[in-house]
């Protein structure tokens, strides 16, 4: 080994530049949905860049992307570094590119230094983690853990009516130059880096997070059905109007949920009414509610409030309110000893480091289920994220990536 492993911190912002530039917004964002043509361009650049790299490229049935550099024994199972390339439709430049590209970078510096592992390391690309596009989300992580893809989960159709199994089929058509692996399979271990989408470290000035685990998540749709009528001929009393139930749900929840509980996130994101008539009282009004919480029974209480709320405010409206459960992701707590490994390496580096929680899931969460995982947090700017001002200072990018390399010497 000739010099010790580097990061290159221009290099790596180099790569953050380019992908971001794939599905750029007008206001400095990323919309690079999952299974797009803006995914396909992404995945596709991954490619080259590992191929010039003599990095053997790979996918799997659910379009999980792969980068592969061997070690001394090909038969030890490798240890995954990676995220997502998927983003939300007013996403951020960083938000799954950052631990996708540090994890290339960290290939990179082993490439440049000469440094054999023992194991194989590969960079991986999570297909589909928003579940924005196609709910749920987390569906590559999902696939790869549970080792089959779920036939419920291709026929998931988007807002804009396409099909999941369809846009995953012209996805994997797109990258011909991958090979086909199985979906699945033994490995070591799995590192991920990711933005902390939250103000703390930020706030407290700390360089890296290692996380201690991600709370659980539970994704419902709500779905009040009334009657369709006459916005002019129809007086109050004659009404079964689901607007009125779903305005009357929204101001119980938002004004008893958060507020009674600091611990505790609501979220409706989509509301839709249908047919979506400027002059007809909606037949249906269909919304999201996104709730999440550290404490599983505190979830389940939630969910429970949720459901009688809208079947009150339903059948007071002369309506009827009827629930369905998008995603449910239990909360989940790393190995202590691969926790250790972050604070450990952070610190090494000389980098000041805190454990927390994530309050955003990650492929992490499945991951973890078939292997030893952990999660590298690094600051971005007011904690925004799900938003185009999403930022990361260079030397913060820098300390996340220069910490994975860190972490994945140690494990491999
Ligand atoms: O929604 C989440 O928690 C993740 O950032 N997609
Ligand atoms: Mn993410
Ligand atoms: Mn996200």
């Amino acid at each position: 080994m000739s010099s010790p492993p580097a990061i290159r911190a221009g290099r790596l912002q180099d790569r953050l530049a380019a992908f971001a530039a794939i599905g750029a917004t007008a206001k400095n964002g990323v919309n690079r949905q999952a299974l797009t043509a803006g995914d396909r361009q992404a995945r596709r650049l991954l490619a080259e860049l590992g191929s010039a790299r003599g990095f053997a490229v790979s996918q799997d049935a659910a379009a999980n992307l792969f980068l592969r550099r061997e070690g001394r024994d090909p038969s030890l199972p490798p240890l995954l570094l990676g995220s997502h390339l998927d983003t939300q439709p007013t996403g951020g430049r960083f938000d799954g590119a950052l631990g996708v590209l540090a994890a290339l970078e960290v290939l990179e510096a082993l490439a440049d230094a000469g440094v054999e592992t023992p194991r194989a390391v590969e960079v991986v690309a999570w297909t589909n983690e928003e579940g924005s596009r196609f709910s749920p989300g987390c569906f590559g992580s999902r696939a790869f853990a549970a080792g089959r893809i779920d036939p419920a989960w291709e026929n998931a159709l988007s807002l804009d009516g396409e099909r999941l199994g369809d846009e995953l089929a012209a996805t994997l058509a797109a990258l011909t130059e991958a090979a086909m692996r199985p979906l699945g399979g033994t490995i070591a271990g799995y590192l991920e880096l990711h933005i902390e989408q939250g103000p703390v470290l930020e706030r407290e000035e700390i360089a890296v997070g290692a996380v201690t685990g991600i709370q659980g998540t539970r994704w419902l749709e709500i779905a009040i059905a009334g009657a369709a009528a006459h916005a002019g001929t129809t007086p109050s009393s004659f009404r079964r109007d689901p607007m009125v139930a779903a305005a009357a749900s929204l101001h119980d929840l938002y004004g008893n949920v958060m507020p009674r509980d600091e611990n505790a996130r609501l979220t409706v994101g989509r509301l839709r009414a249908e047919p979506g008539s400027i002059n007809a009282v909606p037949e249906r009004v269909i919304f999201s509610v996104d709730i999440r919480h550290p404490d599983p029974a505190r979830l389940d209480a939630i969910e429970a409030h949720v459901r009688r709320t809208c079947a009150h405010a339903a059948a007071a409206a002369g309506c009827r309110s009827e629930a369905s459960i998008l995603f449910d992701m239990p909360p989940l707590t790393f190995p202590d000893a691969m926790v250790a490994l972050v604070e450990d390496a952070a610190t090494r580096q000389g980098f000041s480091v805190r454990r927390m929680v994530s309050g955003a899931f990650h492929d992490a969460l499945f991951v973890a289920r078939v292997a030893p995982a952990a999660m590298i947090f690094v600051p971005c700017r007011d904690g925004i994220s799900h938003n185009e001002a999403e930022d990361v200072e260079p030397r913060h990018a820098a300390a996340g990536a220069a910490t994975l390399l860190e972490c994945a010497l140690a494990a491999a």
